[in-house]
């Protein structure tokens, strides 16, 4: 969102709230501009969601979580999920499309994060029945049988970095659990959201237990996180967002997850395997300009090898381009005009820290006017306690450190208050090992990073980078909870 003014719109880029089944406009009628990232102009327009527009929704999704959806088997939610994920396999290209005008990532990444979303469904979809409780030995008198069962009606805060992914993540396995669900993507990335919930509702879904209602985050996903008939919630944002979610949650006394970002470092030993490490290295900053929760976003490189590797990343730097999105650049736009502004902000603190670039990436010369891009920058060496060390840029800013040992490595990348991921790299075995098992991170990769995708492997963080874990098996788990049946028979 900018200031800039309204202009004509197609009518298939003007969006409502779905709800109960139904496309619906705000209670209040006001709608919001949508900008393109790519060139700052309003290309679609959707609903400004309110406070009686949530109330609508957990309503709708109160009425499908204790009629039709619940009648539903595990098995056919499950087969529910995987139409679903079919169906959006077959829409990928459109999907992308969307995402890429919308949110501006390079086409490939927008339709990699398209089949993600449908391999989410799929494993989701697939998981639904094969998730069961346990039967506790107690007293010879009586059976005791724990149920795993839905919370109910849960809340979904989404992001705009990868608003398809983070709705496989969270609403696929919400869905897949017996929840019945309302969603609030992120102002500035609706549309793919809204067009898969559209998706669904065709391939058969009850009405009510997939709502979507667009928004503002201090209008609709306020209202989102402290409404009394949300059962559970779970958000992807920033940490100062994070507080007031849970801060909400907690006046209603439910659980919530948070997934916070992070500022992880890949720590590379003087043993690593550099031509493999090189092009990760790099990419783990790149991908998605930056604005990704798990970037990596330090480098912690052995003292010994810390000129050569910084030459290297920096020989690869200096041929990224920032360019528009249906070119497949390295990298697209900034997703709004303030995120441009915050990364500027943090490229000139670093620079009034006296920190030096030691190579930049440039701009496309042919990126239209009005977009919101940025140069991807290096700087090295950094010292730990240095601004761009500490806190989260969300944008396509690498940092490189040196340390002496494997005490330091450890030291310094543990030294945040963040925790999401990690990234090792060495050949010897025993220390990988030893390295990856004392990160305080909730996922580590020795010899490679982000490897796959890794929708089967639970992912979230420590400290700042939030709680609890969502993707994989765990994050089914955490859309349930338990009954216990203690039955007398003797
Ligand atoms: O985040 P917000 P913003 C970080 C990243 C970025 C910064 C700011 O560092 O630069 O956050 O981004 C909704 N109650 N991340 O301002 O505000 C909002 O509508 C309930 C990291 O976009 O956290 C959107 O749907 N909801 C991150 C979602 O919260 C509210 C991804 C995220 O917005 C709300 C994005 C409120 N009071 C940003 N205010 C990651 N972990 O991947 C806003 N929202």
């Amino acid at each position: 969102m900018n200031d800039q003014v309204s202009t004509t719109i197609a009518p298939d880029m003007v969006h409502r709230h779905l709800i109960g089944g139904r496309s619906v406009p705000a209670s209040n009628g006001e709608m919001l501009d949508v900008f393109s990232p790519v060139d700052g102009r309003v290309f679609a327009r959707i609903a400004s969601g309110t406070k009686q527009d949530i109330d609508d929704a957990v309503r709708a999704a109160r009425t499908a979580f204790e009629g039709e959806w619940s009648r539903l088997t595990a098995t056919e939610r499950g087969r529910l999920l995987i139409k679903l994920a079919a169906a959006v396999e077959a829409d990928a290209d459109a999907l992308a499309a969307l995402e890429s005008r919308d949110n501006g990532k390079p086409l490939r990444q927008a339709r990699a994060d398209a089949v993600a979303l449908a391999r989410y469904l799929e494993f989701y979809g697939s998981a639904a029945d094969k998730l069961h409780g346990d039967v506790i030995p107690y007293l010879t008198t009586h059976f005791i049988g724990v149920e795993r069962v839905p919370h109910g009606v849960t809340g979904h805060i989404v992001p705009w970095n990868y608003p398809m992914q983070i709705f496989g993540r969270s609403v696929g396995a919400a869905l897949a659990a017996g929840n019945a669900t309302v969603v609030k993507p992120a102002e500035d990335a609706s549309l793919t959201i809204l067009h898969v919930a559209a998706i669904a509702q065709k391939v058969g879904f009850p009405d009510g237990a997939l709502n979507v209602v667009t928004g503002l985050g201090r209008t609709a996903g306020s209202a989102l996180s402290a409404h009394p008939g949300i059962d559970f919630l779970s958000f992807t944002g920033s940490p100062e967002t994070g507080t007031a979610v849970q801060t909400a949650a907690a006046q209603n006394h439910v659980g919530v997850t948070l997934e916070l970002g992070g500022k992880s470092a890949q720590v590379v030993f003087d043993d690593a395997d550099l031509e493999r490490a090189l092009p990760t290295l790099v990419n783990a900053i790149i991908q998605n300009g930056g604005q990704t929760c798990s970037a990596g976003s330090r480098l912690l490189i052995q003292r010994g090898i810390f000129d050569k590797v910084v030459t290297a990343v920096s020989e690869r730097f200096q041929t990224l381009k920032a360019g528009r999105p249906d070119r497949d650049p390295d990298l697209g736009p900034m997703i709004n005009q303030a995120q441009q502004r915050r990364v500027q902000t943090y490229l000139e603190r670093g620079q009034g820290e006296g920190l030096s670039i030691a190579a930049s990436g440039t701009i496309a010369a042919d990126v239209p006017e009005g977009g919101y891009y940025v140069a991807p920058a290096f700087f090295a060496p950094v010292p730990h306690q240095s601004i761009l060390s500490q806190e989260e840029v969300f944008g396509p800013v690498l940092v490189a450190t040196p340390f002496e040992d494997e005490a330091e490595a450890v030291r310094l990348a543990n030294g945040t208050a963040y925790g999401l991921v990690a990234g090792v790299w060495t050949r010897d075995a025993m220390r990988s090992t030893r390295v990856g098992r004392a990160m305080r991170a909730g996922q580590v990769f020795v010899n490679c990073y982000g490897a796959g995708g890794g929708i089967e492997l639970p992912f979230g963080g420590f400290g700042r980078s939030g709680h609890g874990r969502e993707k994989g098996f765990e994050g089914l788990v955490e859309f349930t909870t338990t009954r216990t049946l203690v039955i007398a028979h003797g």
